[in-house]
């Protein structure tokens, strides 16, 4: 009967937002709705990427489709989609986009209470490999009636409301944290529901995989250099790690949140903050470890603490299992005393 009531009692995401809305009965249901327009998003530039690879294949893309029209890059394309779905969704003020240099601000008839940050396509560069890509956001709240500022958006990632990221692969899988744990929905295309899969993820408190571009050892400072070596030539005896690094980061991170273990943005020498930029990777990745139990780690404090200064500022970024990232910290700290 339990599999039956499961089969008829579908969990979406809409339902699952509502409910967590009836914990707040002063909410004015603001929330839900600009969730359902972020959910709408994923949902077109889920079904664009699937035929992206189509469209390869019978030559649409390149620069012109069978209707002569301008082939958009598919990051263009979600960009375009995600800041029409926020804008039209009427309670947004201040979008922060990957593909846009300025921030945008909402005009006043559209206006409303929350600030969104995101990659509406990451590591869109592996499309062509059909390997896992995603997009990526985070979500601020705007105190009432004040003009819109970068002030707004320019807060530590522990202030976010929520955050999240949809990964279209093998399948399309939208994990979401309001707050209070993170959960998991795959879209079924069938119905075109996002259908709760996911309950209450939990990170391993310890992992056995390590996931870095050993590409840039050369340029690693210390600690990393030192973690890593730990990882590949363990001293107590225990087994050695499994590498697994695929280079987008929505497929790593879920790998890392689903199965444990470390997932490694360091410093190097050639760019002292990393690669991955505050607002929109590491902000929502470190806001769902920390939520599921894991934790994110700068290589000076916790990433959540960071204030960002510039929109598309970047840092480097060590995150997933508990154990695994305060060994990385303690080697951190172990430099600083030097
Ligand atoms: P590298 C993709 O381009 C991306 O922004 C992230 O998705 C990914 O984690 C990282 O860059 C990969 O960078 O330098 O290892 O190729």
């Amino acid at each position: 009967h339990a599999a039956e009531a499961h089969r008829t009692d579908l969990m979406t995401i809409t339902r699952f937002v509502l409910n967590e809305q009836s914990k707040h009965p002063e909410s004015r249901g603001d929330f839900t709705i600009l969730l359902s327009h972020i959910v709408l998003g994923c949902k077109f530039v889920c079904s664009a990427v699937n035929k992206a690879g189509l469209a390869k294949l019978f030559g649409l893309a390149g620069e012109t489709n069978v209707q002569g029209e301008e082939q958009k890059k598919l990051d263009v394309l979600s960009n375009e989609v995600f800041v029409k779905a926020l804008i039209s969704s009427g309670r947004t003020c201040i979008l922060v986009s990957e593909e846009d240099e300025e921030a945008i601000f909402v005009e006043p008839s559209k206006r409303g209470r929350y600030c969104v940050v995101f990659d509406p396509l990451d590591g869109s560069s592996n499309i062509d490999c059909g390997v896992s890509i995603g997009t990526i956001f985070g979500i601020y709240h705007m105190k009432d009636g004040h003009e819109s500022t970068l002030d707004y958006v320019l807060q530590p990632g522990k202030n976010m409301l929520a955050a999240g990221y949809c990964m279209y692969g093998s399948s399309c899988t939208l994990v979401l944290s309001t707050g209070t744990g993170v959960n998991g929905f795959t879209l079924d295309p069938s119905l075109g529901e996002f259908i709760l899969t996911h309950p209450d993820i939990k990170i391993p408190k310890k992992g056995t995989i390590y996931s870095v571009n050993e590409g840039n050892a050369k340029n690693w400072d210390g600690p990393t250099a030192q973690y890593v070596e730990r990882c590949k030539f363990p001293k107590d005896g225990s087994s050695p790690k499994s590498l697994r690094y695929i280079g987008s980061m929505v497929a790593d991170v879920h790998r890392t949140l689903l199965y444990g273990g470390i997932f490694l943005y360091p410093a190097d020498k050639r760019s002292p903050n990393g690669k991955l930029r505050v607002l929109y990777e590491v902000f929502p990745m470190s806001f769902l470890m920390e939520q599921a139990g894991g934790q994110a780690f700068t290589g000076k404090q916790r990433a959540l603490e960071l204030v960002p200064k510039k929109i598309h500022e970047r840092s480097p970024i060590f995150l997933g299992s508990y154990d695994d990232v305060e060994e990385i910290k303690a080697l951190y700290a172990a430099e600083e005393k030097e």
